[in-house]
């Protein structure tokens, strides 16, 4: 039977069954580019980041503490990430990447988000950066306004994001529109370069800073170092090179003080302007009278490091950067809920399309959270597994379970062996020898012999994760299970914007 038909059928059985059937809930999907969730104070107590709205979408809805991203095979993270939020495949089942045409089915964009929605009778509307996504999913969208807006203007910032969703809920209104939407409310933000609104910079006591010769000024109102904080990374993670952590404009290669706390600033100035963007649209929407039907979700293509152990960028498997922010607010959703959730990016198809009575497609690859939401569990499963490997091969790879996590990092032809082992319950920053912290819990316990057994799990959980999901690398401790070489990727035309990631 077609699937259309399926559908008509079962909404006619539904109706006949429960009288006139219920509305369809609508979605508002929020997405920003390079966030850690340690900038929250939902996350992180100590933050100074004001952020009213998301602050109390967090209160009204259900705060996940591990969701993730499962990683990329090339610096700009944001590419394969946003495969995997679009599509529900993981990371080496994507349509880009080494084994792309081994592992992933044909037409894959025509069974994305925004295209399963349609079909089911949705209205689809997205807004969201140009460039470094996935662009046949995102064309699937009805109504699409995309564009690099990473400026300290309206027109030129997150104001102009915020303006196409307004825009879009006013025609609906005008247009006494009735159907149920999709919204992908993206941002350009906080992404480099983090030019901010003049009053929400001063705020924060930041500059734009634009001159790579010299350093912005200390300023008592910029955030402080956050605790792990390091002048430089212990070595070199294979990837010390990449453009995000020597070329973002404001930081280039510096690692002090009030470039970091300038930097962390303007990020802040960004991301409070995204949550006045996204006030605005939850007012429309309860104008509206929608409110109390959508679901909205709060997320980002992942986190980000910005002077953590050392870093910049988004290319390492730290926590910082390996999880993102996740917060859903929806009918039936218990308020002030939290769980560890243990979700990637990619069960996002899988979950809406459930919330939405609809079949997920036959290539989602994803689990749905959905009984986590109606608090039936608090967890979709129990090991997490995460790569980087844009730099040299094979890279990093880390996994966890329960509160141990692993870090591994195969680099540099054979150079880098190194191993991190931590346990997030009692050292959730991940505290390395190099900050100084005299409880014996607060570093990388891999050396430590009384850990060797954890130590010992935690390798075999990588290599069954490695197996199960196709990673096509083996580290150097690791049997090669007789892999043939991974082909290297075409080089990439040398672009004039390097920034769009
Ligand atoms: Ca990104």
């Amino acid at each position: 039977m077609k699937p259309l038909v399926c559908l008509l059928l079962s909404l006619c059985f539904l109706s006949f069954s429960l009288g006139a059937p219920a509305k369809r809930p609508n979605f508002l999907f929020i997405v920003v580019d390079d966030q850690s969730p340690f900038d929250f104070k939902f996350y992180n107590p100590k933050s100074v980041l004001q952020s009213p709205n998301i602050d109390r979408l967090a209160a009204e809805g259900m705060v996940f503490d591990s969701a993730r991203h499962m990683g990329a095979f090339v610096g700009a993270v944001c590419t394969p990430s946003r495969h995997m939020i679009m599509s529900g495949r993981t990371v080496w089942h994507l349509p880009i990447g080494p084994l792309a045409k081994d592992h992933c089915p044909p037409n894959l964009e025509l069974n994305t988000l925004a295209a399963v929605f349609n079909r089911a009778g949705y209205d689809t509307m997205r807004t969201c950066k140009q460039g470094n996504s996935y662009e046949g999913a995102n064309k699937q969208f009805t109504v699409r306004h995309d564009a690099s807006k990473r400026g300290g203007t309206d027109e030129t910032g997150s104001t102009w994001h915020g303006d196409r969703v307004m825009d879009y809920l006013n025609e609906r209104e005008a247009n006494k529109d009735t159907d149920p939407f999709l919204i992908n409310f993206g941002f350009s933000h906080p992404h480099d370069t983090r030019d901010g609104r003049p009053e929400l910079l001063a705020k924060y006591g930041a500059t734009n800073h634009e001159d790579p010769n010299t350093l912005p000024a200390l300023n008592p109102n910029q955030p402080p170092l956050p605790v792990n904080y390091l002048k430089a990374h212990p070595f070199n993670n294979g990837d010390a090179n990449v453009r995000d952590e020597v070329a973002a404009s404001g930081v280039w290669k510096n690692r002090d003080e009030a470039t970091i706390r300038n930097e962390i600033g303007r990020e802040f100035a960004c991301s409070e302007n995204i949550d006045i963007q996204i006030g605005r649209v939850l007012d429309k929407l309860k104008q509206m009278g929608e409110l109390d039907n959508t679901y909205i979700i709060y997320t980002a293509d992942h986190g980000i490091a910005i002077g953590r152990h050392g870093l910049q960028g988004k290319q390492n498997l730290y926590e910082h950067t390996w999880r993102v922010p996740f917060i859903v607010k929806g009918p039936g959703i218990k308020a002030g809920s939290r769980v560890p959730g243990n979700i990637y990016l990619l069960d996002i198809v899988a979950t809406l399309c459930d919330l939405a009575a609809i079949p997920a497609p036959e290539s989602n690859e994803g689990l749905s959270f959905k009984p986590v939401l109606e608090g039936k569990t608090d967890s979709v499963r129990d090991v997490m597994y995460g790569v980087y490997c844009g730099g040299t091969k094979p890279g990093m790879r880390c996994v966890k379970q329960g509160d141990w996590k692993l870090i591994k990092y195969d680099a540099m032809n054979g150079a880098v062996h190194e191993t991190q082992l931590f346990n997030l319950a009692a050292n959730p920053d991940e505290l390395l020898k190099e900050h100084g912290n005299a409880d014996p819990m607060k570093t990388n316990l891999a050396g430590d012999p009384k850990h060797a057994t954890k130590l010992a799990e935690m390798e075999a959980l990588l290599l069954g994760e490695m197996r199960r999901l196709h990673d096509p690398y083996r580290l150097w401790n690791q049997p090669n299970d007789g892999l043939p070489p991974v082909p290297e990727p075409a080089p990439r035309k040398a672009k004039k914007n390097k920034a769009k990631q």
